[in-house]
């Protein structure tokens, strides 16, 4: 998540979700009203802090200056971002996730290069404006098929009432937005998850 994804205090929200039991956290300040420049960095910080003192992995979206800036755990990028066998040079102990949206992206997709593939979105979603079309719980099963040993995370759409399908799919976790974010209680939300 990143502030634009907040309706409070974001450094709030992950506490919460830290406390409530998410097991990684992405940085993901982006969209219409998402922060940039130095308050984006320090924003960054003061959460890369909080997840550092609950031994929370910390990922940054896209940012490859961020990612040597912060330190973070892991760098996840998009098809049209910095390419994996670049960042693997440049950050050979960070974890590398890649976004798969489809067959096609999958097949041209560097997987020798990546630790996870974040496939998705899976249902429709409103918090990311550029989002692909939904492919549903099979696509899982596709992906997990031809690459067995690839861990694979769900992405989009994914809340307490469908996250189950998308485990039962193939998929090694869920990852969410507004599910915690907008979640009237997160606490209850990330049990239910
Ligand atoms: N990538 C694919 S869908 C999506 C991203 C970042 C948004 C996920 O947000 P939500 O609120 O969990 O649907
Ligand atoms: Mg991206």
């Amino acid at each position: 998540m990143g502030s634009q994804n907040c309706d409070r205090d974001p450094k709030q929200v992950l506490k919460e979700a830290i406390q409530a039991g998410i097991t990684a956290f992405q940085y993901r300040e982006k969209g219409s009203g998402a922060l940039s420049g130095i308050q984006k960095t320090l924003l960054g910080k003061e959460l890369r802090n909080i997840c550092r003192q609950h031994n929370i992995p910390f990922f940054i979206n896209d940012d490859v200056e961020l990612t040597a800036v912060l330190d973070t755990d892991g760098i996840h990028v998009g098809q049209d971002d910095k390419h994996a066998k670049e960042l693997r040079q440049q950050f050979p102990n960070k974890w590398i996730g890649l976004s798969v949206s489809n067959l096609e992206e999958l097949h041209a997709s560097p997987l020798d290069y990546v630790d996870y593939l974040g496939v998705g979105p899976i249902f429709a979603t409103s918090t990311k404006e550029d989002a692909k079309m939904a492919v549903g719980t099979g696509f899982i099963t596709e992906v997990k098929r031809l690459y067995p040993n690839m861990p694979i995370v769900g992405i989009g759409g994914i809340n307490t009432e469908n996250a189950a399908a998308v485990m039962e799919a193939g998929a090694d976790g869920v990852s969410v937005i507004s599910a915690v974010t907008k979640a009237p209680d997160i606490q209850t939300a990330v049990a239910n998850l």
